[in-house]
């Protein structure tokens, strides 16, 4: 086994994480949106291109303190790289499995105001409301591009916020996607906690004050992306992320999880220039992808999606070959 926690194996240890998370709400809704997303793409009708699909992972997991919980422990990730890659990954054709936290970015509202219910509209009289002259194209662009592409069966967005949320959902897609084989992608931008307080260990009640020192006990998340690769999707193109503050160890770090959790790239950047350049680790070579400043609002994930749908598609052209 790749991994081992004393002497558990990483499936003793991700069936313990299952068994003890608290249960998923609305499980059985998620997986008939799931089931019905998927065999719309897959249809018949549909040619090979039109059948691939990505999962985009995107927002940071919470790692709760409290079985009511007040306190957690959050992770960094504003959720823009997923709702931009989203929305390029849309325009290359995929359908899109949009796996976010809730209250991060959206795709299709990136220009928007941070507040655009109140910022963008504005009353006329006491019972009307407009859209304000200076947002008027921005708010009809946002509007008719995530409608087209929810209505148009092309984006299924699932929310999340802590952790056993969220490993929940990726299990449920991931074994959703199986059928899809060579064809399924996975691009996982989220933060996910590293270290999380077992439900069963949890207080119920808020942690009340009193102490200089806060006494909880973090132990280790299962590495699952060794299950999505050996167990859940095993024929999906991977693509995992590594986000460092040192320059210096960032490179050796993704070529480490490339190679530990079998993934077939991972996008390695650094938190201050994340929106600037990242690095494409594979087994093959390291691609440098940078932002085209010549062109305004160009983002990286622009030349980033690209690359990675040719990969993608090298990809399904090899593993049809094989069979
Ligand atoms: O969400 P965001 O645009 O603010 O940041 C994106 C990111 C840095 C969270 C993402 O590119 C990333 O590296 N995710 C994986 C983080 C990790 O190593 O756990």
């Amino acid at each position: 086994m790749d991994s081992t926690n004393g002497s558990q194996t990483l499936e003793a240890q991700a069936e313990a994480f299952f068994d003890s998370a608290p249960p998923l709400q609305n499980t059985h809704q998620i997986t008939q949106k799931l089931d019905q997303f998927i065999q719309h793409k897959s249809s018949p009708s549909t040619n090979g291109d039109a059948r691939r699909i990505v999962c985009v992972t995107s927002g940071g997991t919470t790692a709760p303190l409290e079985q009511r919980c007040v306190r957690y422990v959050d992770n960094f990730s504003s959720g823009h790289r997923g709702a931009t890659s989203t929305e390029y990954f849309l325009k290359a054709g995929y359908a899109v499995i949009f796996l976010y936290r809730r209250g991060s970015f959206q795709p299709f509202c990136r220009s928007l105001p941070d507040d655009p219910l109140v910022e963008c509209f504005e009353p006329t009289d006491e019972l009307n409301i407009q859209v304000r002259e200076a947002y008027s194209e921005a708010v009809k662009r946002a509007i008719v591009d995530h409608h087209a592409a929810v209505t148009g069966g092309h984006l299924l967005k699932l929310p999340f916020n802590t952790i056993f949320e969220y490993l929940q959902m990726l299990q449920l897609i991931a074994t959703s996607m199986r059928c899809l084989g060579p064809c399924a992608m996975f691009y996982l931008a989220a933060a996910v906690s590293d270290f999380y307080v077992p439900w069963k260990d949890m207080v119920e009640h808020k942690i009340q004050s009193g102490s200089h020192f806060l006494d909880v006990q973090l132990v280790q998340v299962p590495k699952m992306l060794s299950m999505l690769r050996k167990d859940w999707a095993p024929l999906a193109f991977c693509v995992s992320f590594k986000l460092e503050t040192d320059s210096n160890i960032l490179l050796n770090k993704a070529a480490t999880a490339l190679e530990k959790y079998k993934m077939h790239a991972v996008v390695a950047n650094e938190l201050t220039t994340r929106k600037e350049h990242v690095v494409v680790v594979t087994s093959a070579d390291n691609i440098i992808v940078r932002r085209d400043k010549s062109l305004s609002g160009n983002d990286v994930e622009n030349p980033l999606i690209k690359l990675l749908s040719e990969r993608h598609a090298a990809y399904i052209k090899d593993s049809s070959r094989q069979v």
